[in-house]
């Protein structure tokens, strides 16, 4: 209960950040986008990571109002960027938005709102949701979905190989993207298994059209793996840690 009324007052106070990681084209090295992670700049504990404080948000449904203010954020700070002529064509920011968000009933509401106030360009902002949550519950997930991509999100299938998912279902929600999840990626190159996986979930995302993200890249090894299967972006501490905006910026234009 403690940390419960402690991550009010943060919201309350501002002590919540959104930091970025670049999501890039592998071939070329440059940043396509992010991924939104946000952190929590704890008055006494320092910088906290999502795992500190995201379950108790989940547990107690603070995760709407938190998550709420993550799109804001993302919104405002990629309207900023383009504003400023620092965005490359096309920049987009990637929003992880949780199982209990998504069925909230607030993720549409809270999406369009975000949009109406800071109008980054349509495309820019994408939504990350689980494998999981969208399988789970095809039909309903699929309205949901709909409505988000005819608000001009991008939508990125997040820990993709994970769960099970329907080649019919894949193939009929507007999906943008499939992220592979960093458990097949960081032994791509030293487990068969894990390698003929990726290839296999490549292969099927050229066929659906849909954009490759691998996650948790770490060594030149595993992208150039990647880079030869066909995957054409990526993310991971080979690039860069996630970090804060202005360092984000930063690393715009230039290869990795
Ligand atoms: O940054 P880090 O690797 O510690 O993130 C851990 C997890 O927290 C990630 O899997 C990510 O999905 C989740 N996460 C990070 N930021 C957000 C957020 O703004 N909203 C939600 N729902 N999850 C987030
Ligand atoms: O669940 P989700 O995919 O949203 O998680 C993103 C998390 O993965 C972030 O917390 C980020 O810090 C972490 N991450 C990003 N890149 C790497 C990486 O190359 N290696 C490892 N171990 N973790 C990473
Ligand atoms: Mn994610
Ligand atoms: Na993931």
């Amino acid at each position: 209960l403690q940390i419960e009324t402690e991550l009010r007052q943060a919201l309350d106070s501002g002590e919540f950040e959104v930091h970025y990681q670049p999501i890039v084209a592998l071939r070329s090295g440059r940043t396509k986008g992010f991924e939104a992670l946000i952190r929590w700049r704890h008055p006494l504990r320092g910088l906290l990571s999502p795992g500190a404080f995201l379950p108790v948000a989940e547990e107690t449904g603070l995760i709407i109002p938190i998550g709420s203010w993550v799109v804001d954020e993302c919104c405002r700070q990629l309207a900023a960027w383009y504003a400023a002529g620092v965005a490359t064509p096309g920049l987009s920011v990637a929003v992880n938005v949780s199982n209990r968000q998504f069925w909230s009933g607030n993720v549409i509401d809270d999406i369009t709102g975000a949009l109406d106030r800071h109008r980054p360009p349509a495309g820019s902002l994408a939504v990350e949701i689980t494998e999981g949550v969208v399988m789970e519950n095809v039909a309903p997930a699929r309205d949901i979905l709909h409505t988000l991509h005819d608000l001009g999100c991008q939508l990125h299938i997040d820990d993709f190989g994970t769960g099970y998912s329907s080649l019919e279902a894949l193939h009929r929600l507007p999906i943008d993207a499939l992220k592979i999840d960093r458990s097949f990626v960081w032994q791509i190159d030293t487990d068969r298994r894990s390698g003929e996986l990726v290839r296999t979930i490549v292969l099927m995302g050229r066929n659906l059209s849909l954009d490759l993200i691998a996650e948790g890249i770490e060594t030149p090894r595993q992208r150039d793996f990647l880079i030869r299967m066909g995957c054409g972006y990526g993310q991971g501490f080979l690039f860069s840690r996630p970090v804060p905006a202005d360092v984000a910026c930063t690393l715009l234009g230039e290869p990795a």
